[in-house]
């Protein structure tokens, strides 16, 4: 009989095993006594290197996945032990700098709660009683249950998870060669909406914004300076120190907002009328670039029709913005043209009216014709960035069956890359239109992201199969039947990452402390198991990445050395830059798509629901320390941020006799959570904020469990039907005193 344990049985000094390293010490031994281990060969010319070797210091070159932004990273390894990380001056995601999470990264590698070898479920799901296996019977089993499920409701029973991360595209060809239709990504839960927007207006779904040359502008709910993407974040900063006026859209005095020329704390939901009134008054009073809209756009006659009711006055009472301010703003705005920015936002997941708002804030650049100018928006880089090698493969099966998820059925504009990850959660429980049988998850937390908790769990109880790639027991993990343990970036290698004419690498910068894998043969194994393995032909990561390599005069040796590799005579292409991807060619100022769909082809108002007495808009977002639904666990960073509040405004706190770290209860239609409260004015009355991520119910997760509480288990589950968007400023909750 196997042995069962319990988390913290798995987390006791005897559990630990040997690895690759040398014998490793229990967590409580802490990081200084880790043994001494190889590393991996990398740059070290920054040190001397007589005394470096000799003292056994190393510095290799790798990339950050401390979130998604992919920052370049110098780790500083001593004697086989990861002593500090630094940022790579050469990497344009960070040029030199790390944020507080990627500096982190070292407690996320020797965290005590890594996952240290593959664990096979011993009790009920979401018991917490674990058997330890080994790759062999886990990778057998898991394999096992994909093709029992296969061969007896079809492919598409299977579902494939994974959020944004280097190796993503070999986990698509995994599942394309199962053959489900089944994907879910995080998209519609972070950008449906920006994405679509900007997609049905430009053809290109995420335009880029040239903040060293900006004179002006407006961003309606990006909060750069803690939703952090750290080179634009710099740029930010830099941009506020040289005079650029910024003003920031937000209910919610964010660290932005503080840094802004101006903040308007927007009703939620309303940022469409206070749009729609810019594109009002730059339209009532030709403030437009006639020529550019011309040459480029079509639909400018449709859209006068439809803004000239949404007069400064009318969004006032909308948005409570004031339409003095809002005229002004207009003719600043065009002033600055065309180095000015309304910028595309990221998280605009708010209502289901944000694909409105990013509609119309897709079309007011357009009006002012600040595309491919300096300080304006930049079209798509994509095609100016080197390519890589690829690996050749038999077809893959036709997908058979509708998709879980609704799209195209149900969501018809949303395109199939992106998806509707919620709608795949309910039909789970719903069974329409089939049966879901089984769950692959791979760095993805859906227990967490996802709203409506409860619900969520409750899918993962009705499925046969859940399998889960993590490096530690997330909430969604903590539900599965097998938990495959990657190891962490520090130790592993992903594909190869092109940015421009530089090619970066992923490496090990030490080798693994446990028996763990890279996902890269996490998916190669399972495939071979699964008899799919000519999909993915490679022997071993250093196999793949030579092939990715193949069309440069560099060997994968030289590329690990130097930590990135610069095309020579790359020359950038812009030809294409005015080919725009739409069905007209143009810029849809009115989408054609749209208008064929029977849908208001042109930015509209959509009126969003309003709080009732006594309830309170539940605002969501991130802040500076921590990743997601992802880092709540890791020591250092709770130590600069040590669980989330619900902000309340002064004046409701008073009324409830609450103050600052007293705890409260919060109640929306689907939960109720306990939290402590932040008082401060920096928040609209009618709102209530909290960051998002914590919460966790894992009791593997050690230092987060029952820290904070989770949104997600108040948030509803709303959908925008056009862009598929998670809608999460529509839940409404009450607050009291606990
Ligand atoms: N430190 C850190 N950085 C991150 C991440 C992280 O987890 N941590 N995650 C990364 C990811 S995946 C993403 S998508 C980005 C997200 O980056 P952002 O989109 O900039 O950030 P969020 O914090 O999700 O949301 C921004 C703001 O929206 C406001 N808001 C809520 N409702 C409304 C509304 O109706 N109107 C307006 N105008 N504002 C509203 C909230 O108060 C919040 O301040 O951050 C990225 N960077
Ligand atoms: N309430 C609320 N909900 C939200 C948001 C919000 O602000 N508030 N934001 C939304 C947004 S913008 C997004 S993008 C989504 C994100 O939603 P998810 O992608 O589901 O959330 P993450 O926390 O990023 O999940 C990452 C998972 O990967 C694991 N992981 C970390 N590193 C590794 C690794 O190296 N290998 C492997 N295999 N696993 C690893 C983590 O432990 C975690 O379980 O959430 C959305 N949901
Ligand atoms: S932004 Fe921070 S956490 Fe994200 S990749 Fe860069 S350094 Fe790492
Ligand atoms: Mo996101």
């Amino acid at each position: 009989m196997a042995k069962i344990f319990t988390w913290n049985q798995l987390f006791s000094r005897r559990q630990f095993i040997k690895g690759a390293a040398g014998t490793v010490l229990g967590a409580s031994a802490g990081l200084g006594l880790l043994a001494p281990g190889k590393t991996f060969a990398g740059s070290s010319s920054s040190i001397p290197a007589d005394s470096a070797e000799s003292r056994g210091i190393k510095k290799v070159t790798t990339i950050c996945e401390q979130c998604v932004w992919r920052c370049g990273v110098i780790a500083r390894v001593e004697n086989g032990v990861v002593k500090k990380l630094e940022g790579n001056p050469d990497h344009p995601n960070n040029v030199g700098k790390l944020c507080p999470r990627g500096n982190a990264g070292i407690e996320t590698l020797y965290s005590p709660d890594r996952i240290k070898f593959p664990l096979i479920r011993a009790g009920a799901r979401g018991s917490g009683l674990w058997r330890r296996a080994s790759w062999d019977e886990a990778l057998t089993y898991t394999a096992g249950q994909m093709k029992k499920i296969k061969d007896k409701y079809g492919a598409k029973a299977m579902m494939f998870n994974s959020t944004d991360n280097l190796s993503q595209p070999l986990f698509e060809i995994l599942l394309k060669a199962y053959g489900t239709p089944n994907y879910g990504t995080q998209r519609s839960l972070c950008f449906n909406a920006m994405t679509t927007g900007f997609y049905y207006t430009y053809g290109v779904p995420q335009p880029g914004t040239d903040y060293k040359n900006c004179k002006y502008m407006i961003f309606a709910g990006r909060n750069l300076a803690e939703g952090i993407s750290n080179n634009e974040t710099q740029e930010m900063i830099e941009m506020i120190a040289r005079g650029t006026k910024v003003v920031v859209l937000d209910p919610r005095f964010s660290k932005t907002a503080s840094k802004a020329t101006e903040w308007l704390p927007v009703r939620p939901g309303t940022d469409s009328a206070f749009f729609l009134a810019i594109l009002n008054v730059i339209i009532q009073e030709k403030l437009y670039n006639q020529d550019f809209i011309t040459t480029y756009t079509q639909g400018f006659d449709d859209l006068v029709q439809e803004v000239k009711e949404y007069t400064p006055e009318w969004a006032e009472k909308k948005c409570e913005i004031p339409g003095a301010t809002i005229e002004r703003i207009a003719r600043e705005f065009a002033a600055a043209a065309p180095a000015a920015i309304a910028h595309p936002n990221w998280r605009t997941s708010n209502f289901k009216n944000s694909f409105q708002t990013e509609r119309a804030i897709a079309v007011l650049n357009a009006l002012i014709g600040n595309w491919a100018k300096p300080g304006g928006l930049i079209p798509d880089q994509e095609i100016n960035t080197a390519k890589l090698g690829v690996l050749s493969h038999p077809p893959f099966p036709p997908a058979q069956g509708m998709r879980l998820d609704g799209v195209p059925w149900q969501y018809p504009l949303v395109p199939l890359s992106y998806g509707v990850i919620q709608t795949m959660r309910d039909n789970i429980l719903t069974g329409k239109p089939y049966e879901a049988k089984g769950w692959l998850i791979s760095r993805q937390n859906p227990i967490l992201s996802i709203p409506e908790r409860q619900k969520t769990i409750n899918a993962f109880m009705k499925l046969d199969f859940v399998a889960v790639i993590d490096i530690q027991a997330s909430d969604t993990a903590y539900y599965a039947d097998v938990i495959l343990p990657e190891s962490s970036y520090l130790e592993r290698y992903d594909g190869l990452v092109p940015i421009g004419d530089k090619i970066f690498i992923r490496q090990p910068v030490i080798e693994p402390l446990y028996d763990t894998k890279s996902s890269l043969m996490i998916y190669k194994e399972l495939a071979d198991k699964l008899g799919l393995g000519d999909f993915l032909p490679y022997k071993d990561e250093r196999d793949l990445l030579a092939k990715q390599l193949k069309p440069y005069p560099i060997s994968l040796d030289e590329l690990e050395k130097a930590g990135h590799y610069v095309v020579p005579n790359f020359q950038k292409d812009y030809s294409k830059d005015f080919e725009f991807q739409t069905s007209s060619g143009k810029i849809e100022l009115s989408s054609s798509i749209m208008a064929q769909m029977g849908k208001k082809a042109v930015p509209t108002w959509d009126e969003p629901p309003r709080p009732s007495q006594g309830h309170y808009y539940l605002l969501t977002g991130k802040t500076a320390q921590h990743s997601q639904m992802f880092t709540q666990n890791n020591r250092w960073l709770l130590e600069v941020f040590s669980e989330n509040r619900a902000w309340l405004h002064t004046s409701v706190a008073a009324k409830l006799g609450v103050k600052t770290d007293d705890k409260v209860i919060l109640e929306s239609d689907v939960g109720k959570v306990t939290i402590k409260a932040q008082v401060t004015e920096g928040i609209r009355p009618d709102c209530i904020f909290m960051v998002g991520g914590f919460g966790h119910v894992s009791k593997g997760l050690r230092s987060a469990y029952k820290l904070g509480a989770s949104d997600s288990a108040l948030h509803k589950t709303v959908t925008d039907p056009l862009s598929g968007g998670s809608a999460l400023s529509e839940t409404f909750v009450t607050v009291s005193k606990a």
